[in-house]
Order: C-alpha cells, then sequence, then structure tokens
C-alpha cells in the first residue's frame, strides 16, 4: 500500500503567495500530482510556474544539478572543490571566517541572505549570525536590486515599506494607476484581480514604455520614455492641485510639508513634463483627474520604478499622490509596491538588512539594540552595516585592505548572475579572500568559491513565507531531501557553533517564537494562528485569537511615522546615467518574462518551462530598428554596452519603441548583466537596471553563431557538473 499524503504548501516562486497542494507518495518518496487551492491571495489559481514549476526536485539536470555534497579548496582558489564531511566544511568555514575576523575585524565579513527557498526561519538565523556572532550590520539581500528604493522612499513620508493595501482589494479599486510594473509575466496572479477590476469597471493607466498585457486593458497607456517616471508623477500632482481636485481635509488632517512640495512640482506643467516623457500634455491631464476622482484609487508598481537612479525619489513622488488625493487608511485603495521574491517580504521582515533588526527596528537606536544584546547575549554593533552593491566599491576600487571586505558569505543568491556589470563583480568575487555558498544549485556565483555548503530545497523543509501583501504563509516539507545536505537553518547554526557562538534550535517553530517575542509587530503571528486562518497579515500585535492581523495599513490616516503624519516629498527630474550615444546609439532595459524566474537555477531545471524557453534568450527591438539594422525576428545577434557583450536572439515586436530595446536577466548566455550599469540610487543603493546605452549587430554567420552558442552551452553544463545527456529539445 503506497502512503499517499496531501500536503499544502506555498509557491516558491513570485510574492503572489499561491497555495498549493501536492499529492506525494511517502513510500516512494514521488510527487504524483500538484495543483492550487484556495488560498487568501490567489483563491484555486496558480500560474504555469506554480504547476510546473516543482520539477527541479527531480534534478533533471538541464542547465545545473543540485548539490549534494559539501565541499571545499582545500589549497586556495586555484585548488579544486572537493568533496568532504560536514564536520570538515564547517569546520573550514569557520577557521576562515574566524581567521579573517582576527586580522581584519568584524566589517571586513560580508553577508548575503536569500530570499527564495529558505523561509524566514533560517534568515532570521543568518542575520543572528553575522550580527551577534560575527559582531557586524554588514547583512543584505536581493531586496536591496530590487524594491529596497521602495522601502526606503516609503519610510521617509508614510513610514512603513510595504504593500499598504491587500492583494484581494487590488479588484475592488476603481482607478489602477499601474507604473512601471508588469503583472501579467512577474506575478500572474496578482494580474488576474486587476483584470477583475478591470470587469468590475475600473479605470486603468499604465505608464510603461512597452506594450505589455496591462497596457493592452489599459484605458489609458501613458507609453512614457524610460526613465522618465518623476516628470510623469510630478506632473499628475501639478494637475491635481492646479484643477484644485486635491483632499483638502486629508491634507490638513494628516500630513505635512505640502508647501516643499509644491515648491517643486510647481514646475511640473503638463507641457514641460510631455516633453520630457514624450506623451502628450492631454494624456497627463487625463492620467490626473482620473487619478484624483476616486478614494478608490491604487498606484501599483516595481521595478519600472525602483532600478533607476531616482528610484527612491519616484516612489516618495507616489506616497505624496495618494496623500494628496486622500487615497490612504481605507479599503481598496493605497499604494502598492508589489514585492518580487516569494520571501523578499520575509527576508526584509527578518531583518536581513544593514540598518534594522527583525521588525524593522533601527540598529542605531541604544533601546532597540540592548533589547538584542540581552536577548542574544552579544555585544552588537551600532553602525548601519553595507549594502551588497556596494561590496565591489568595497573590494575592487578600495585599495585600503583595513576598509575592504576580506570574506562574503553568500546564503541562497547568484550575485554571479543576477547583480549588474558582471565582469566587475567576477573581478571582486575573485579578489575576495574566502567566499563562502550556501545554495541548492550549482550557480555562476559557486564557480568563485572557497566552500559550498548545500541546502535543502522548497519542498523539503518547513518554515514561513511573507508574501507581497504582508500575508505570513506556512511552506511544509513535501518529499524527503536526497544526498548529504542539511536545512539552511541547521546549516547556519552548524557554522555559528563552531565559531564560539552557539546557536541550537529544535526546529523552525522554535526559532520563529524567538523572532515573533523580539518584534511586536509580528508577535500574534503564531504557527498555531498560521494553521488556522492560513495566512496572518502584519501588523499582528497580540497572539490572542481576535487579532487576526491587518489588510491595509494607515487606517483612518494614521501613518506609520513616529508621530503619525505623512510628508509630501518629491525631486526634480534627473535623465539616467548612461544615455544613448554615437558608439552605443540604442537603450537597454531589462525585465523578465512568464516561463522562467530569476537566476532560472530552479524554473531551467524544470522540463516544462525549459520547453516553453530555453539559451540564448532574446531581445525585444522594433520592426524599426530591425529594419535598420537588417535583423530578422529569430536571428541571433550580437548586443554590447561600454561593459560587455553577448549573443541572444531577435524578437522583432511592435510592443517596443524605436530607440529601445529589452532582454530578461534569465539567461545564462544571452546574460544581459554583461552590459547593464553598476550606478546606484543614492539613497537605496539599487543599481539602474533599467537603462543603459548599448549596440546591437546582425551577426551575418548565423551557423557559426548558434555553434557558438551551443559551445557556450556545453561549456556551462559542464562547469555545473552535470552528468546526464543533454536533455535539449
Ligand atoms: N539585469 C537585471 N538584473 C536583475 C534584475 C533585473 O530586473 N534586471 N532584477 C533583480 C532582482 S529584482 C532580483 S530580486 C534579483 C534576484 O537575484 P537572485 O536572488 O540572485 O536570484 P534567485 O533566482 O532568486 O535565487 C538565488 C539563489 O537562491 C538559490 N536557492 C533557492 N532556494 C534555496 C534554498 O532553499 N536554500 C538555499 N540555500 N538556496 C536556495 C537558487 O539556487 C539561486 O542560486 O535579480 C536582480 N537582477
Ligand atoms: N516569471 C517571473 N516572475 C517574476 C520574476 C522572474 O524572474 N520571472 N522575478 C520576480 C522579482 S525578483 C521581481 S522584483 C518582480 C518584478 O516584476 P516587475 O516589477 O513587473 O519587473 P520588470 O518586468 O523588471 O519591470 C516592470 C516594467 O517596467 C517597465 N519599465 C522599464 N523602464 C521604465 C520606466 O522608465 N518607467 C516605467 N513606468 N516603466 C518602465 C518595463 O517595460 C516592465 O514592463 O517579478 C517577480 N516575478
Ligand atoms: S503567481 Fe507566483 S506564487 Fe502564484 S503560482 Fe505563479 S509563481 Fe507561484
Ligand atoms: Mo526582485
Amino acid at each position: 500500500m503506497a502512503s499517499v499524503k496531501e500536503i499544502q504548501t506555498t509557491c516558491c516562486y513570485c510574492g503572489s503567495g499561491c497555495q498549493l497542494l501536492f499529492t506525494v507518495d511517502q513510500g516512494a518518496n514521488k510527487i504524483l500530482d500538484v495543483h492550487p487551492v484556495k488560498g487568501r491571495t490567489n483563491d484555486d489559481k496558480a500560474c504555469l510556474k506554480g504547476w510546473y514549476g516543482w520539477d527541479y526536485l527531480n534534478d533533471p539536470q538541464i542547465i545545473t544539478k543540485r548539490i549534494r555534497e559539501p565541499m571545499i579548496r582545500k589549497n586556495g582558489r586555484a585548488s579544486p572543490l572537493t568533496a568532504v564531511s560536514w564536520d570538515e566544511a564547517i569546520k573550514f568555514v569557520a577557521d576562515n571566517l574566524k581567521k579573517i575576523k582576527e586580522k581584519w575585524g568584524p566589517d571586513s565579513i560580508m553577508g548575503a541572505g536569500s530570499a527564495r527557498g529558505p523561509g524566514n526561519e533560517p534568515n532570521y538565523l543568518m542575520q543572528k549570525f553575522i550580527r551577534a556572532c560575527i559582531g557586524t550590520n554588514n547583512i543584505d539581500h536581493c531586496a536591496r536590486i530590487c524594491h529596497a528604493a521602495s522601502v526606503v522612499g516609503s519610510m521617509q513620508t508614510i513610514g512603513e515599506g510595504a504593500m499598504s493595501l491587500s492583494i484581494p482589494e487590488i479588484e475592488d479599486c476603481e482607478v489602477i494607476f499601474n507604473i512601471g510594473y508588469n503583472a501579467a509575466a512577474s506575478h500572474p496572479i496578482v494580474a488576474r484581480r486587476i483584470v477583475r477590476a478591470k470587469e468590475k469597471g475600473a479605470y486603468i493607466i499604465c505608464a510603461d514604455p512597452r506594450i505589455t498585457e496591462t497596457a493592452r486593458i489599459a484605458d489609458l497607456h501613458l507609453q512614457i520614455k524610460g526613465g522618465s517616471n518623476i516628470a510623469l508623477t510630478n506632473a499628475m500632482a501639478n494637475v491635481i492641485v492646479t484643477e484644485g481636485l486635491q483632499d483638502q481635509a486629508f491634507i490638513k488632517a494628516h500630513t505635512k510639508d505640502f508647501d516643499a512640495f509644491w515648491e517643486i512640482v510647481k514646475v511640473y506643467t503638463p507641457e514641460h513634463s510631455a516633453k520630457i516623457c514624450g506623451v502628450s500634455p492631454d494624456a497627463i491631464r487625463l492620467a490626473a483627474r482620473k487619478y484624483a476622482g476616486s478614494k478608490h484609487s491604487v498606484i501599483l508598481w516595481g521595478m519600472g520604478v525602483t532600478q533607476f537612479q531616482q528610484g527612491v525619489e519616484v516612489v516618495k513622488s507616489n506616497c505624496s499622490l495618494a496623500m494628496l488625493t486622500g487615497n490612504f487608511g481605507h479599503y481598496a485603495c493605497g499604494t502598492g509596491p508589489v514585492r518580487g521574491q516569494n520571501n523578499v517580504q520575509g527576508t526584509c521582515d527578518m531583518g536581513v538588512l544593514p540598518n534594522v533588526y527583525p521588525g524593522y527596528q533601527s540598529v542605531t537606536d541604544p533601546k532597540i539594540k540592548e533589547k538584542f544584546e540581552k536577548a542574544w547575549g552579544a555585544k552588537l554593533s551600532d553602525k548601519v552595516g553595507l549594502t551588497l552593491t556596494r561590496v565591489p566599491e568595497r573590494v575592487v576600487h578600495e585599495k585600503d585592505p583595513a576598509k575592504q571586505i576580506h570574506a562574503y558569505y553568500i546564503f541562497g543568491e547568484d550575485p554571479g548572475q543576477s547583480d549588474p556589470d558582471l565582469e566587475e563583480l567576477r573581478e571582486t568575487l575573485d579578489k575576495i579572500d574566502f567566499v563562502v555558498c550556501q545554495d541548492i544549485f550549482w550557480n555562476k556565483t559557486t564557480q568563485h568559491a572557497d566552500a559550498i555548503l548545500p541546502a535543502t530545497a522548497w519542498g523539503e523543509h518547513d518554515g514561513v513565507y511573507t508574501s507581497s501583501d504582508r500575508g505570513f504563509q506556512r511552506i511544509r516539507k513535501v518529499l524527503e531531501p536526497t544526498g548529504n545536505v542539511k536545512d539552511d537553518w541547521e546549516i547556519i547554526c552548524l557554522v555559528s557553533t563552531a565559531m564560539g557562538y552557539p546557536m541550537k534550535y529544535k526546529n523552525v517553530q522554535e526559532i520563529w517564537d524567538e523572532m515573533r517575542n523580539l518584534s511586536p509587530k509580528f508577535k500574534g503571528a503564531t504557527y498555531e494562528k498560521l494553521e488556522r486562518q492560513g495566512s496572518v497579515q502584519w501588523p499582528c500585535w497580540d497572539e490572542k485569537p481576535e487579532d487576526t492581523g491587518t489588510m491595509f495599513l494607515h487606517e483612518g490616516g494614521k501613518f506609520a511615522t513616529p508621530d503619525g503624519i505623512g510628508i509630501f516629498k518629491t525631486s526634480h527630474y534627473q535623465p539616467p546615467a548612461e544615455t544613448e550615444n554615437s558608439d552605443f546609439p540604442l537603450t537597454l532595459c531589462t525585465v523578465r518574462e512568464v516561463g522562467h524566474y530569476s537566476v532560472r537555477t530552479m524554473t531551467g531545471n524544470c522540463r516544462a518551462l525549459r520547453n516553453l524557453e530555453d539559451e540564448p534568450g532574446w531581445v525585444e527591438i522594433s520592426p524599426e530598428d530591425a529594419e535598420t539594422l537588417k535583423i530578422a525576428s529569430g536571428e541571433l545577434v550580437r548586443i554590447s554596452s561600454k561593459r560587455g557583450t553577448c549573443i541572444t536572439r531577435a524578437n522583432v515586436t511592435e510592443r517596443v519603441k524605436k530607440g529601445a530595446v529589452y532582454m530578461t536577466y534569465q539567461w545564462w548566455i544571452g546574460a544581459c548583466n554583461e552590459l547593464t550599469i553598476s550606478r546606484l540610487d543614492p539613497s537605496s543603493s539599487t543599481p539602474e537596471y533599467k537603462y543603459c546605452a548599448c549596440k546591437v549587430e546582425k551577426l551575418r554567420d548565423q551557423k557559426a553563431a548558434w555553434d557558438d552558442v551551443n559551445r557556450q552551452y556545453e561549456d556551462i553544463r559542464a562547469k555545473m557538473r552535470i552528468e546526464k545527456e543533454r536533455a535539449l529539445a
């Protein structure tokens, strides 16, 4: 008799937080069926990644393979990675980190947490390890290269960095202002809510330089020039004030600094901004009137806002637009920075950031520090730590060894694929004395590691994720892991203990409870409540069953700032750092596609998803540019910037405007981050992934180009130590 069991868990890809039901033959340790079931955010739906994205658990070895043994380089970077016992690997990591800490001090060590498979509990431990055992606040994660600008900009205006509303509320909004967000590809299950809102009569405004699916269903598509967001949002505010459409009572009761805001905004008449944005003044007027015309208006935004050096400024401007029109503090309105990864909201919640402990408690507040010192029995640093995008500065560009980063502990991230300007990143990794990778797959970063610690994947461990709308939800173990792997939390405990700061837990729930007791905002979100409710949205202050969590923030206009008052802020427009020029006449913007996910270690190893799309990816180019370059759709082309070059296929499409090309960052051969610029937003340190200058060249000998692609594919597979036959279609 097969021991067949049904187990519900949360999807491991995007922040939509869909609920999936696995049917498992536990005797055979085999998945029999997976389908979506009703959850708070997803009803009973999932996108194709939910349906098919678990195949990587079978390790089909298409682009990379699972790591099953701890590995170290016994004699420095030039020596090979060899499999060793856990004891030897842990000792090796602990000894090297200890040596570096003694020689160069705690601030010479950097840690990166993971917004992906591991979940909240191992991330809580990761920041605890870096802070209490190493003794530095140098801890960060991929939110930095993602929605950090949303956190910083929202904190400075409305006091809370997360989505103010919930995913289900979106369908009851009357006006959706969608700016720099492509839900159909990024959060398909959020996209359904946008479609439903449309069906219920909502007016949809889409500001995006491309014709996305949201643009297609929008009532008004503002096809603005890349990098011109703030000229648009300032002009919308200008129209609202000039035409007297603002909510004076809300402004008076709940906000401050309107006058300083107006000093900037008054310059941005629709006529002035129209020239910067490349849309008509009347379209801007219409957008402003519609947006201000409802108390159920929401602004949804994504990477088209944050991944610019002016990202934080646009976020502040978005929050100000919502304050200006009284669109905060009640059902179906507010601000929606829709967090990308399955657990990027959670990894921020857990304090895997250089400035805050779990629960967004400042590392510079002496009382808070004292609380954590007491709880953790360690002396903690009151100095804000390093952001991960500034690691290259502190390695390649810092000449004083005393100020350099000497060790990098990378837990569940692949900067070797996902960070900008990969040439510089590789140089950085190569110069760092000691690099640790704790991952489930061989990836581009593991190539540079001195030690590799193999972890269990989503589906092989328990825990909690936080969905984009502040919803804590359980993940559950579905399969028994195979190979010599350990849970992420256990690995961190072993390293910490070996370094002389003992950490010991029975299970993830014990870690969760420690975290809750130190984080007032999350205190009430017990495992019991999570079981009972399925999802608990923070803040949830009280363990009592009556406190079921919080659907929307800033109720009644009371903001999360210290005095409860919202602060108007915006900035003047600045062009992107690197603009088109005679050598590089096109602009490159990098985005995502629906079937593959971030660095693709996981979706690249799911057969159904691989069959949809494979290397070397695509570059979207306008018919006009393609004609000038004599490029046909499907042809291989070379694309280059000042920093690097790669081969990809041309997708000639009317969805993009002349002069601008788009790549997705999922591809290892068509790797757009060889080209991107590492220019950062000064206040959030988020890179300007969405804009740099490039050129596209026709490749006359297509056969030679395909041979090159195939060679590169084989080379990658060899580096990832794949043993299986090439499974390419
Ligand atoms: N050009 C360009 N680049 C970008 C972007 C862009 O728009 N354009 N977007 C950026 C954004 S928004 C983000 S968030 C980043 C994402 O970049 P990353 O965070 O680097 O990418 P991910 O694919 O999410 O996963 C990182 C690693 O986690 C590992 N992993 C998954 N589950 C587990 C687990 O349970 N345990 C352990 N130990 N490891 C696990 C995976 O194998 C993978 O190696 O990319 C950024 N890069
Ligand atoms: N399938 C899949 N889903 C994912 C991911 C994935 O890799 N694959 N990654 C996840 C992650 S980490 C994240 S952060 C989210 C991100 O999801 P999104 O925020 O949707 O990110 P992008 O697709 O990078 O960019 C959004 C849009 O910004 C537009 N844009 C570019 N420049 C500008 C500009 O100057 N102004 C405006 N207004 N728009 C501009 C682009 O054309 C694009 O349509 O997706 C998550 N979901
Ligand atoms: S929408 Fe996101 S959470 Fe839902 S199934 Fe797709 S990838 Fe998973
Ligand atoms: Mo992201």
